[in-house]
């Protein structure tokens, strides 16, 4: 991509409005544009980096053996009726008549409209468990929409569900999107710490929020600073094994606001290892057993002859919402300098030649080294812009394309000046700059 011919409209100052540094950044670099209050379009950059983490998470939810489904973004109020929440629901959800006068919703989520799914074609236990996904647009009339695509009032989320003949084999599948949710959040270089949390709307009575420190985020939370240190190695997969990975994780004291309790607090946590912050709430894990099943009558056949009705949970991503944390991670706002991870950065690497107009070389050697990128399956830009070095690094330091080849004066012969964003540059090879990249790429 030429970056005069792309779609990324820069700002040269930051907004306004934006009061945190993600929703600075995305509208600084023009990631994203607000349509009305919470809902915005998604322009290319800003498209391409939520795609690359749709696809992490995807990737993830696949490899514990969940299937992707597509549910619509509408659906009919009776199966709300049915599970008793379109009233409980109140000014959150959308509620939208058609030309028939027929009540339908923009859905806040999908436990009713999954288990209907589920319902009319899976009859025996011999058929469990079922883990089914979809990631799709969500609609939540959220009184304070803030913060951007934060707490949007339309989001994009990963939602999944499991279905179960029993509780043994529910905190199974539980388990598995437990250690699924450790390995994205590693994958996206983020830090996110399981912790205790009230179930709301969703209901039951086992339930995780998967949170990443951040100062700006919008929930407190009381934990062991020890829960930092751990790890989620492997790929083990057995019950045992992620029944461990699961105590392990609980031993320490980690729990969100809503759960916190001062005395088991102090008595649980010396008072070097007490850590309260703020932080962001990426993903939601919940256990509610046969709440949705039971009243929208998904029951199944056991081994026995007898019926029962499946035993179910649901794991919630909010993948628009991971861009932003992603950047409250990772911009440096004092020196304007955003780093995306290399697994979804907007473009891998950026060739940033010196263009001057009696002499197009560098742009020739550019645009040769790119054709080069492109044709190794590196994602690539390159800045054909008539404007001078230091305000075009300037711009792919914001943009946080986390390598640069610049092309300017210091570059002779076969050496090319390489640089990872953030550090001093290096003088490389084409191949070595090629074999770093490469490998990059298939270690994410
Ligand atoms: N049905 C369950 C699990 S699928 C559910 O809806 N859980 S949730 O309400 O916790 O949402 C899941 C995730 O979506 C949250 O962890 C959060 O990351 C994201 N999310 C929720 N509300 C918003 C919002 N208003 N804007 C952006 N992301 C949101």
């Amino acid at each position: 991509m030429y970056i005069s011919k792309s779609f990324i409209p820069i700002l040269k100052n930051n907004p306004s409005e934006a009061k945190i540094k993600s929703h600075q950044l995305m509208l600084r670099v023009g990631m994203i544009k607000q349509s009305s209050a919470g809902i915005y379009s998604w322009l290319p950059l800003g498209f391409k980096v939520m795609k690359k983490i749709e696809q992490i998470v995807r990737e993830e939810q696949n490899k514990i053996g969940a299937q992707e489904i597509l549910m619509p973004t509408i659906q009919p109020s009776d199966i709300w009726k049915e599970s008793g929440r379109y009233d409980d629901y109140g000014d959150e959800m959308l509620r939208i008549k058609d030309r028939q006068g027929r009540e339908m919703l923009y859905g806040p989520t999908n436990e009713e409209l999954v288990t209907d799914i589920f319902r009319t074609s899976i009859k025996s236990y011999k058929s469990l468990p079922q883990l089914l996904y979809h990631i799709q647009w969500k609609f939540r009339d959220e009184v304070r929409p803030r913060f951007g695509i934060m707490r949007g009032r339309e989001f994009y989320m990963k939602d999944a569900y499991s279905f179960d003949v029993n509780d043994e084999d529910a905190a199974f599948s539980y388990n598995k999107f437990f250690f699924s949710y450790l390995k994205t959040f590693k994958r996206l270089e983020l830090s996110a710490i399981p912790m205790a949390a009230d179930t709301g709307p969703i209901g039951g009575n086992l339930s995780h929020e998967f949170i990443i420190l951040a100062d700006t985020g919008e929930s407190k939370i009381f934990t062991d600073k020890r829960v930092f240190d751990l790890d989620s190695e492997g790929s083990i997969m057995d019950r045992q094994s992620l029944e461990d990975l699961r105590k392990k994780y609980e031993q320490y004291y980690s729990v969100a606001d809503e759960k916190f309790d001062k005395v088991e607090f102090e008595e649980k946590v010396s008072e070097e290892n007490r850590l309260i912050t703020k932080g962001i709430e990426v993903g939601h894990i919940f256990y509610f057993g046969d709440k949705y099943s039971k009243a929208l009558n998904a029951a199944v056949d056991l081994p026995g002859g007898k019926k029962d009705f499946v035993k179910m949970g649901s794991y919630g991503i909010g993948v628009s919402r991971l861009v932003g944390a992603i950047i409250e991670a990772k911009y440096d706002e004092k020196n304007e300098i955003m780093k995306w991870p290399f697994s979804v950065a907007p473009y891998e690497l950026a060739i940033i030649p010196m263009i001057n107009k009696n002499d197009k070389s560098a742009l020739d050697k550019a645009t040769s080294l790119f054709k080069h990128f492109e044709s190794n399956n590196i994602d690539t830009i390159i800045d054909d812009m008539d404007e001078n070095l230091s305000s075009k690094i300037k711009k792919f330091n914001l943009i946080g394309v986390p390598y640069q080849i610049i092309i300017g004066k210091k570059s002779e012969g076969d050496l090319l000046e390489f640089k990872e964003i953030g550090k001093d540059p290096r003088n490389l090879t084409l191949d070595q700059i090629t074999k770093i990249l490469t490998e990059l790429k298939e270690k994410n």
